[in-house]
């Protein structure tokens, strides 16, 4: 059962999964535009729908295809949104620009987490999140995708996020704004590349069925949020911290350079960390984003056994 509104498509397959109550886990689109490089993004990202599938549960990578929210693309559309450069960073600002207009744009975390809600999916995977970039004295810079957490109810599994951000300004921004964040077998928050960022997380969880448990609470209660679900990068393809560290320094002070602002400095930095690092960051991405498919499968799996989980307040719901 497809569902087609104004603003919002599902595909056959998402659209009959979340109509039986099985698992689904979302999948985000700006990793793939503005996240890795091609043809390595187009690669991971039909690798993650096939560990999400080999997990047992049914992916739904979201973009904006043609001015509507598309809930599970295909083959060519991700095809489209692997080669074309150009291609929008759409975050909620940009939402209704690109409705109007008949825009192709990829989603960020933001997005993405507006787009399951609407389609009634709680799970969904990505690599790192955004946060309080470094120098936010200065910049004001912190990513749309903490207000969204804090206002959109999708559970988001991400290895932390990536040292070219302020981590512990990041927890502080999700402790104000209320946003649980949980750390998978772990009390240490991820720092992407690496296991370690000598931050904690309020709360560790025990497995799958643990996070799905305390989700469960959190949206059947009424709180409404979203929540994180910190899932540390396997430790055979973490990269050593202090090289990292060096490496992302010294991207920062480049894009400083250079003059990079706004919502161009998360890809200029991501690019310019696979260039520093010979590829070798692109290696741990890629097994980091797989890992956080099958532990977002494992998810929305416990999710789906739980009785009458409460529907998102945001879903639409008779589309027409
Ligand atoms: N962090 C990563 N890889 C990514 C992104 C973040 O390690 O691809 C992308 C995600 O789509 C995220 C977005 O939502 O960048 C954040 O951008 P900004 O900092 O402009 O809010
Ligand atoms: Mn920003």
């Amino acid at each position: 059962m497809g569902q087609k509104s104004t603003y919002i498509e599902v595909g056959p397959e998402v659209g009959d999964a979340i109509a039986d109550g099985a698992a689904v886990v979302a999948l985000e689109s700006t990793i793939i535009s503005h996240g890795m490089p091609y043809p390595k993004n187009i690669e991971t990202a039909r690798e993650v729908e096939a560990v999400v599938r080999a997990a047992g549960a049914v992916p739904a990578t979201i973009a904006v295809m043609d001015g509507r929210f598309r809930i599970g693309l295909s083959a060519e559309e991700l095809e489209v949104l692997a080669k074309s450069a150009d291609v929008l960073k759409a975050s909620r600002r940009d939402l209704g620009v690109a409705f109007a207009r008949k825009l192709t744009a990829a989603t960020t975390v933001a997005t993405t987490m507006i787009g399951a809600a609407w389609a009634g999916i709680r799970v969904f995977a990505t690599g790192g999140t955004g946060g309080v970039h470094r120098g936010v004295e200065q910049t004001m810079d912190v990513s749309a995708d903490l207000q969204e957490l804090a206002r959109t109810g999708v559970a988001v599994v991400s290895a932390g996020v990536k040292s070219i951000l302020d981590i512990p300004r990041t927890l502080e921004y999700l402790e104000t704004m209320g946003v649980p964040v949980l750390g998978f077998e772990t009390r240490e928050f991820p720092a992407f590349f690496s296991r370690e960022s000598g931050s904690q997380v309020a709360h560790r969880v025990e497995s799958a069925a643990d996070a799905a448990g305390i989700m469960a609470a959190h949206w059947n209660s009424g709180l409404g949020s979203g929540l994180l679900l910190a899932n540390p990068i396997p430790a055979e393809s973490a990269m050593d911290p202090d090289y990292i560290e060096g490496v992302i320094a010294r991207a920062v002070a480049d894009a400083e350079a250079a003059g990079v602002v706004g919502k161009d400095i998360t890809p200029y930095l991501l690019a310019r960390i696979v260039e520093l690092t010979d590829g070798k960051s692109l290696e741990a991405n890629i097994a980091l984003v797989k890992n956080n498919a099958r532990v977002a499968a494992e998810v929305a799996s416990a999710l789906a056994e739980t009785p009458r989980l409460r529907s998102p307040a945001n879903r639409v719901r008779s589309p027409e």
